[in-house]
């Protein structure tokens, strides 16, 4: 094992432009880790576009691969990586795989985008949302859901600053919870709570980020990989992983917005891409813009 450590992604490939896999394997790597994808699906492009072409992972095949790691003994890792699932089916496996690989190591950390919807729409079939919140939650080692899936996921709506919401999610399993986004007056706030013992008040705080006005789409996915990649360099200090993710986060979509408009491109546009590989050294060495405030 490397010294950061190895960590399954199970995610969307997208042969051309940057979601699922395409945004988080990548990040992941500048960061030292050794990543082993698994693609959930295949598509020519995100979903975001006009059309789109390809074939999904079931249940079944997700199973064969582990079966075939399994075999060979390649099953050890430190972390799982999970992101946008669209089945019963796949999901139920995807929670075998959690069992099996802490059956291997027991201290695996499960880091788990519990992806659903955003602003009031759901993107999943309804049964996923109880699948999420019975069966996923309780097992997951760190959560990061963005204002809408909190709220599915504990009823508690988050308007306010979403503290009580991610009480709720440390009650049920999580140490670490991560509310990605919450909207307040046009602008964007991510709350962070980090429960240290089981039944201890978590530690919380919340960094402020300026909504830059274009619509991203993998966004969530990168910045869910660069909170697993520095959550887990610096494990008792959630709030300093989360000032160097969204540092990271926001200076990629500053530069994609840029190039954008100096190419005389709408960035309201839904097919907007990031620019994750011309961003790499923000990546590697964020400069740290964004602080954390302490509630
Ligand atoms: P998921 O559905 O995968 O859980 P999410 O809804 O949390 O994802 P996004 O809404 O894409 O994902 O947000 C992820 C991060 O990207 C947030 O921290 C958010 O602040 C940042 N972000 C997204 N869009 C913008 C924007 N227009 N301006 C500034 N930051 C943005
Ligand atoms: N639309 C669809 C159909 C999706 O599946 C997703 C994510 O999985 C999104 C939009 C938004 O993704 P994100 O919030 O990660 O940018
Ligand atoms: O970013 C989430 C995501 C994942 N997988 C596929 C997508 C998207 C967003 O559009 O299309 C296939």
């Amino acid at each position: 094992p490397s010294e950061t450590g190895r960590v399954l992604s199970i995610q969307s490939h997208t042969v051309q432009g940057y979601v699922g896999n395409k945004s988080a394997v990548f990040p992941l790597q500048l960061l030292g880790y050794d990543v082993d994808p698994i693609n959930s699906v295949q598509f020519s492009n995100h979903t975001g576009y006009p059309t789109f072409k390809g074939q999904v992972l079931n249940g079944q095949q997700l199973w064969e691969l582990i079966e075939g790691l399994e075999a060979n003994d390649l099953l050890y890792y430190t972390h799982l990586l999970t992101g946008y699932i669209g089945s019963v089916s796949f999901l139920n496996t995807v929670l075998r795989v959690v069992d099996k690989l802490r059956s291997v190591n027991p201290k695996l950390t499960y880091v788990c985008d519990p992806v659903m919807g955003d602003e009031g729409k759901l993107y999943i079939p309804q049964e996923l949302v109880t699948v999420y919140r019975e069966k996923v939650v309780p097992v997951a080692s760190m959560l990061t859901p963005n204002q809408f899936e909190a709220e599915l996921l504990t009823g508690i709506v988050s308007e306010r600053d979403g503290r009580e919401a991610c009480n709720k999610l440390h009650d049920a399993g999580p140490s670490k919870v991560v509310i990605t986004s919450i909207s307040i007056n046009g602008d964007l706030r991510l709350i962070g709570s980090h429960q240290k013992e089981k039944g201890q008040v978590p530690e919380q705080f919340k960094i402020l980020i300026p909504k830059i006005p274009a619509y991203f789409t993998g966004t969530g996915d990168l910045m869910t990989a660069l909170l697993l990649g520095w959550s887990n360099k610096h494990p008792d200090n959630l709030d300093k992983a989360a000032e160097l993710a969204v540092s990271s986060l926001q200076a990629v979509l500053q530069r994609t917005v840029n190039d954008y408009r100096s190419a005389e491109f709408d960035p309201q546009s839904s097919s907007l891409e990031i620019r994750l590989i011309q961003s790499q050294d923000d990546i590697r060495n964020p400069q740290v813009n964004f602080k954390a405030e302490r509630f």
